[in-house]
């Protein structure tokens, strides 16, 4: 069945509930109404008749002259005129048999005889019965004269043109609803069909290409049909597992004439530290831009400008502060830059940190603008912008501006180099327009990132956000079929790229198999053989939830006493951006919060929360991952998050069960997750304890689409789709740049 027919059938079904309920309602207040004025009337004509009937009472014909003169009445049946001992004095003839005289038995009996002298108890007698011929109305009252009763009068009245009465008011109501449902249905039924007729002849002739005018609202709906069959052009080849390093090479090739990229970001991919040996070793950063773009520049090559902050960074480069990595590849280069202590608190922990991070962030943390940090921010993304020209080795390179930490350098760049295509991905999210301004320079960050070819956010929403804090702060053009912006002529595309993890994840690859894992983490841990392991992997950031999280522990641990002295939960936390007092205190706060949980919980050979804070390189991690029964990701504002999709990618046993914040940017790909509210732990404790006792069954269904859903869209589908974009926009600048060339001067384009 249709919606629309069920949406009729419902419609009338509760038009005939109504009709019946009303007409129910009407039928029994009107025959309340009519049965009283009969009764009102039957009383009036019986005081006049029995005091006519009293006088002529010894007179037979006089008796029943005024008895068929009562009889005469329109709506009368009969009446008749009784003894004291109820014996038939005188009645007219139609006077049906059962309301003779004899029927005044139990009334009279009821009040006691009372033959000779009037007895209070004998006013009056009624009673309505059901006849064949209908319901009549039978009345009756004493004949008194000088105080002493004669006998009495018994009086029929016709109430059958009452029913007949309420059937034609019956009749007539269902003729309205009748018709009130026909205006109903019909009426907007046809307006509809042709609003839809109008309203399709108009889509079909602007999709054709015709139409001189593109009215306001299509806009919306003909850009989305374009993007949806631009998309679904795109998602032809998106077979799974095409996505690959090696078609993401071609890409470049092909569109891009393998032109290396140079990309931008304060984080380097490989860091050198001095261990305590004295040696030096190369460490992989906690960071999830890392994660995603070092497969990036593994397939493509190219150089990495970063800052050098590693404590043996400087000496591990060459004369221009350039290292080849990977350590045993060496397929790119990283440029180091080095810092000063002020330049890295004015700009990484000042403007980055304690301003922008907080303003994108929906974790109520109050972001701090300091004029002096805003000044160190500029130098040091002009520092990086030069360090990004020297690099280059063509007039149009291809440059991909990363973060939050340089958000000026796009605008700075295209300084020095108009032809370049500049792609700068935002990995957090992007406020509503006015949580931006509170920022005091947000227009110059808004003009900063707008000189950039492309701007990509993870979600859609943050796209809206983006463009509304443009039209709110800057006079710009919008271009909305292409979702770009127009800034002095020059465009920038604004669009979602979800970002992700290489497939396969070659971590996961390396790593020994789950069973294997499982048998070490316990054996490290010292767990029992039948405990149960939950998992969370963060850097220690208020962003993450972590202490709500180990607050759902704590309520599980309440709410469901099986899991005590079974269940414990490992979080792995690298203290991150710990010069900051915020992160100082959560730190605190956090180890607080595991202490109280073990108290409370713990016994000698039971720790119920296991906090290991510490670096943690990715073999580790994904022991870890492959260990665990559950992993838990309770941010409470995050662009996409990463580790949700490496357990996913790490548990090629299927097994595992992942709970995933709703306000994760990866909560709107990976919907097999249990999806939680992190700040509600009474839910969030319910899906811990559902995540325990998944049956293996449902594991494997919900994991395997998971890893469908990221194999596909993997982290080369995402480099992928942003390359051809620039191409396209490259290929469009570069062929209205030669027309321009060969038009008269002052010419119109
Ligand atoms: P991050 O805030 O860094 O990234 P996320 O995406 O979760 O967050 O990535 C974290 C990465 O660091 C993962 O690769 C994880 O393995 C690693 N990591 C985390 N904790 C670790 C630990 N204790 N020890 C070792 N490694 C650890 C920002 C945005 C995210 C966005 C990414 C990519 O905040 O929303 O997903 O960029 O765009």
């Amino acid at each position: 069945m249709t919606r629309l027919a069920r949406f009729i059938l419902g419609l009338l079904v509760a038009l005939a509930l109504l009709t019946w309920t009303v007409s129910g309602v009407v039928q029994t207040t009107t025959r309340e109404w009519f049965e009283r004025d009969v009764s009102e009337h039957a009383r009036l004509a019986m005081v006049s008749a029995t005091r006519s009937l009293a006088d002529a009472w010894y007179d037979p014909d006089g008796l029943k002259n005024r008895l068929l003169a009562i009889d005469r009445n329109q709506h009368v049946i009969g009446v008749a005129a009784c003894n004291v001992d109820l014996t038939t004095r005188s009645m007219t003839p139609d006077l049906p048999e059962v309301f003779r005289c004899q029927a005044l038995g139990a009334w009279v009996r009821a009040a006691g005889t009372a033959a000779g002298d009037t007895n209070p108890k004998l006013q009056q007698w009624s009673t309505i019965a059901t006849l064949p011929t209908g319901r009549v109305y039978v009345a009756a009252m004493p004949v008194i004269m000088q105080g002493q009763i004669l006998g009495f009068v018994i009086l029929a009245h016709d109430l059958s043109y009452i029913q007949r009465r309420e059937a034609r008011a019956q009749t007539f109501l269902l003729i309205v609803f009748g018709f009130l449902a026909v205006l109903a249905f019909g009426v907007p039924l046809l307006v509809a069909r042709r609003v839809r007729d109008d309203w399709s002849t108009e889509v079909r002739k602007l999709l054709h290409g015709g139409g001189k005018k593109q009215p306001r609202e299509f806009q919306p709906i003909l850009s989305d049909v374009r993007e949806l069959i631009a998309r679904m052009a795109d998602e032809r080849e998106d077979l799974p597992g095409q996505w690959t390093a090696d078609r993401l090479r071609q890409i470049l090739n092909r569109n891009l004439h393998g032109e290396k990229i140079v990309i931008l970001a304060n984080r380097e991919p490989y860091s050198h530290i001095r261990g305590e040996d004295g040696g030096i070793e190369v460490q992989h950063p906690a960071s999830g831009l890392v994660t995603a773009l070092e497969p990036i520049m593994r397939a493509c090559s190219g150089v990495w400008v970063a800052h050098g902050s590693g404590n043996a960074d400087r000496e591990t480069v060459d004369r221009s502060d350039h290292v080849r990595v990977p350590p045993e590849e060496e397929s790119y280069h990283i440029r180091r830059i080095w810092l000063s202590e002020e330049e890295q608190q004015g700009h990484y922990y000042g403007f980055s940190n304690e301003g922008l991070w907080p303003l994108c962030h929906i974790a109520h943390t109050r972001p701090t603008f300091r004029a002096e940090d805003w000044e160190y921010y500029k130098q040091v993304n002009q520092k990086f912008s030069d360090a990004v020209c020297e690099e280059v080795d063509s007039e149009d390179p291809i440059i991909m501006v990363e973060d939050y930490h340089f958000a000026l350098a796009p605008a700075m760049i295209r300084k020095r180099m108009p032809a370049a295509t500049i792609i700068a991905f935002w990995h957090i999210p992007w406020p509503n327009a006015e949580r931006m301004g509170i920022c005091p320079w947000h227009n110059e960050i808004l003009e900063g990132l707008l000189g950039s070819s492309i701007i990509g956010f993870h979600t859609q929403l943050h796209c809206n956000n983006f463009l509304d804090s443009v039209d709110r702060y800057l006079e710009t053009r919008r271009d909305r079929e292409q979702n770009a912006v127009i800034m002095h002529g020059q465009r920038t595309l604004v669009r979602p790229y979800p970002i992700s993890l290489e497939w396969p994840v070659h971590w996961a690859e390396m790593s020994p198999e789950p069973g294997e894992c499982r048998a070490r983490v316990f054996q490290e841990l010292g767990l029992k053989p039948d405990a149960l392991l939950g998992l969370g992997v963060d850097r220690l950031d208020y962003t993450k939830g972590i202490e709500e999280r180990l607050a759902a522990v704590e309520m599980l641990l309440d709410r469901y006493p099986k899991f005590r002295g079974r269940f414990t939960f490992v979080q792995l936390a690298e203290p991150s951006r710990t010069k900051i007092t915020r992160y100082r205190d959560l730190n605190e706060a956090v180890e607080l919060l595991a202490k109280r949980i073990n108290d409370r919980f713990g016994a000698e050979d039971y720790r119920p929360v296991v906090l290991l804070r510490s670096h943690h390189e990715p073999p580790e991690v994904f022991r870890y991952y492959r260990a665990a029964d559950l992993c838990y990701v309770s941010s409470l504002h995050d662009g996409m998050n990463l580790v949700a999709k490496e357990f996913v990618a790490a548990r090629t046993d299927l097994r595992g069960v992942l709970i995933l914040s709703e306000f994760t940017g990866a909560a709107q790909e990976l919907t097999e997750a249990l999806i939680v509210n992190p700040y509600d732990l009474v839910k969030s404790s319910d899906a811990l304890a559902a995540a325990l006792s998944m049956p293996e069954e449902e594991q494997l269904d919900r994991m395997q689409a998971m890893r469908s859903m990221i194999s596909r869209f993997n982290v080369y589908r995402w480099a992928g789709k942003m390359l051809v974009d620039a191409a396209h926009l490259r290929s469009q600048e570069r062929l209205s740049g030669r027309l321009a060339e060969r038009m008269p001067v002052g010419a119109n384009l």
